[in-house]
């Protein structure tokens, strides 16, 4: 359609190199991208003030998912059989817009669902968020970020009064007299984010972790608190200082900032706030009467899927819920009990491998917008590659599914840039104003932080962080709640001189639930499987060897993994990573519970039971979830 012609005339010499940004984490690392087709060439940009030129293995090795051999390039649909066959656009389309429609006429429209992503882009983010309200009025849209870092937001908010991954911009991290951080291992989640902590060392700033496991990370702190897990509220609670939890996915800020959350609107407004109602109404040019109301959260979503007065038809854009969703077993079985699912990806995920309809989507090189990273800054995703002939960008799809839905005239944009600026229109004068912002003003400056009210002020056009967030970087930690009272205290804190970590660089290979880096040859030969981190003389008392299979237990299912015996874990965890499916996937084994605020899942935690007898048809291992 119409965004697609507009991209082929602008005529873009593809091949030269572009700067824009990596594709996975929320530190949005600056690189330039160039070279076509398989010849593809990433470096980091030297000049992006976030990373400084330092990318992670991840970053330097995106561009394979490009051009990879298991790229969708066609829309599929279920045929007679049940087998999932290529079809065209129109036929995906309309299978769709029908199966809405048919819902909706039968059940209502709170009984069709959205599941978002926040590695979509900001502008990807707004129109899901609309489409939900304005094309299908469903109260029911949710995302990922509910399973990242919505704990850490409900927390910001409550302490600080805004939410923001980091509540202080990267380069006050130097200067920083003592930084304490409580689950989190930059080292290896965002590795170019250590070179702030090395310029903080050098000031003489102290850093100290509380981290279960002797983390690469910790292996750099001043300090190690190895607390049990789920004891940091006990913590927290005799300590003063900046903590830092969470900041999570590519622009999982953005997801919720410009309406994929059940409960907000664009500019990080609440959905039942009247006012925000009535504005948000005029910006769409629909009655403030026919906004659907606050949704139910991500899990309580899944957990609905078939039964009554749940959702009956759902679409995924962006998120493999059947890897990365706690309580993964139930999660398949309500998915299976849906009237239809369709799902958007590069890839046949796990998710797009039980769908009715799997549409093939663009690419970050393939596509333009904005993301924004942990820091609050927004910055633009470029075009820099020709995308495969058969695939669309997830904006094309959204609009054209709207059209078929009758809403086709609220979706009538030329370019990604205007559903920008009618983004930027929603936000104003909510917490995340994103009104004075451009795509100009972003290219200009390395990227502009929010909230942004003024396309003219200084303080809005400038490389540094404006005082608005540099102000708030000294806060109280409040940690999440969850339902069965966990805390404990934090016996087993320890400043023992601890061994070394193993050369296996446990978690650093794999991004979220695996679909793009298990396709990445360098990447999967670093880690081809899951490795159970397990203590010496846990294993010695299960009889587990080195590199052995391992079975794991729960309440909920059982998952298979590799030993790694490691003196870097407590004695009484394990740690699992959870970035493989099948009877690898860590989900297999977590808990559910929701914190009652935040209705994030407490799935970072649960009981495990080891056991005895390892599994004999687990060749590789299995593994988890941290923890
Ligand atoms: N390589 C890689 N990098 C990533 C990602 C990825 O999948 N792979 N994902 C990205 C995303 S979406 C996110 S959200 C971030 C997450 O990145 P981080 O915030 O660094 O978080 P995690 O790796 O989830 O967990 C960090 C540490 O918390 C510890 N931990 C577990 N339970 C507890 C507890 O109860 N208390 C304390 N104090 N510590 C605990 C674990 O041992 C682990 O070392 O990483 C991003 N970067
Ligand atoms: N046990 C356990 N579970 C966890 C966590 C944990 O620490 N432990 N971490 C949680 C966290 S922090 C997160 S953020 C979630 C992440 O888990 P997921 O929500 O599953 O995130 P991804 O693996 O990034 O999934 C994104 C999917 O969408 C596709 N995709 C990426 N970008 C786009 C796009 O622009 N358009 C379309 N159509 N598709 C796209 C990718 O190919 C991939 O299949 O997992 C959570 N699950
Ligand atoms: S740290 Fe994050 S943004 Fe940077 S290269 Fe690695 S995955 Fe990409
Ligand atoms: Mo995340």
């Amino acid at each position: 359609m119409d965004i697609l012609l507009l991209e082929q005339q602008r005529n873009i010499e593809f091949g030269a190199a572009t700067a824009t940004h990596c594709p996975y984490c929320a530190f949005q690392c600056g690189i330039e991208i160039s070279g076509t087709g398989a010849d593809v060439r990433i470096a980091g940009d030297a000049a992006f003030p976030v990373n400084k030129g330092a990318l992670c293995i991840k970053g330097w090795t995106a561009a394979a998912a490009l051009s990879h051999p298991d790229r969708l390039t066609t829309p599929l649909a279920r045929d007679p059989n049940g087998v999932l066959v290529p079809v065209g656009w129109e036929e995906a389309l309309d299978r769709i817009a029908s199966a809405f429609k048919g819902t909706r006429e039968q059940y209502g429209p709170d009984a069709v669902g959205i599941f978002g992503g926040g590695s979509l882009t900001n502008e990807k983010s707004y129109l899901l968020g609309k489409f939900a309200r304005v094309a299908l009025q469903t109260a029911n849209i949710d995302y990922n970020g509910r399973f990242c870092m919505s704990s850490a937001a409900g927390a910001s908010i409550r302490s600080l009064g805004l939410d923001r991954g980091l509540p202080f911009a990267l380069q006050d991290i130097a200067g920083a007299q003592a930084i304490l951080m409580m689950g989190s291992n930059s080292a290896e989640t965002m590795p170019p984010m250590m070179q702030y902590f090395e310029e903080q060392k050098a000031a003489g700033g102290k850093l100290i972790i509380a981290d279960p496991r002797h983390t690469p990370t910790a292996a750099r702190a001043d300090l190690h608190f190895r607390l049990i897990p789920g004891t940091d509220a006990a913590l927290a609670l005799g300590l003063i200082g900046k903590p830092n939890s969470g900041y999570g996915c590519l622009t999982g800020q953005g997801g919720r900032e410009h309406g994929q959350k059940a409960d907000q609107l664009p500019g990080y407004r609440r959905i039942d706030d009247p006012a925000a109602r009535q504005y948000v109404a005029s910006v769409w040019g629909v009655p403030e009467t026919s906004i659907p109301g606050p949704g139910i959260s991500a899990y309580e979503l899944l957990d609905s899927l078939g039964q009554d007065g749940g959702v009956r038809s759902l679409m995924v854009m962006g998120s493999n819920v059947v890897v990365s969703a706690p309580n993964a077993n139930h999660v398949v079985d309500r998915i299976k009990a849906l009237d239809f699912l369709v799902v958007s990806d590069f890839f046949l995920s796990e998710t797009a491998e039980l769908a009715d309809v799997v549409l093939p989507s663009a690419q970050w090189a393939e596509e333009e917008g904005t993301m924004t990273n942990l820091e609050g800054r927004v910055i633009r995703r470029q075009l820099a590659c020709e995308r495969p002939v058969g695939v669309k960008d997830d904006i094309d799809v959204i609009c054209e599914l709207a059209s078929r839905l009758g809403t086709g005239a609220f979706f009538a944009y030329k370019n990604t840039g205007e559903i920008f600026t009618e983004l930027g229109r929603a936000s104003a004068g909510g917490p995340a104003d994103y009104s004075g912002i451009t795509y100009e003003k972003i290219d200009a400056s390395q990227g502009v932080f929010w909230p942004c009210p003024s396309l003219t002020h200084p303080e809005h056009i400038s490389m540094v962080p404006p005082a608005h967030v540099r102000s708030r970087r000294c806060f109280p930690f409040s940690a999440p709640r969850f339902p069965r009272g966990r805390a404990r205290s934090p016996c087993g804190t320890t400043r023992r001189r601890l061994p070394a970590l193993p050369d296996h660089r446990a978690d650093l290979a794999h991004y979220q639930s695996g679909t793009q880096t298990r396709r990445i040859p360098e990447l999967q030969e670093m880690m081809p499987a899951p490795l159970a981190e397990i203590h010496p003389s846990t294993a010695r008392r299960h009889q587990l060897e080195d590199g052995g299979p391992v079975t794991l237990q729960t309440r909920r299912g059982s998952a298979n993994f590799k030993t790694n015996i490691s003196r870097n874990i407590r004695e009484d965890t394990i740690f699992v990573p959870f970035h493989w499916g099948g009877m690898q996937a860590a989900n297999r084994l977590t808990n559910p519970a929701l914190d009652p605020i935040s209705k994030m899942p407490g799935f970072k935690v649960c009981a495990v039971r080891i056991q005895s007898t390892p599994h004999p048809a687990s060749p590789t291992g299995e593994a988890g979830n941290r923890p």
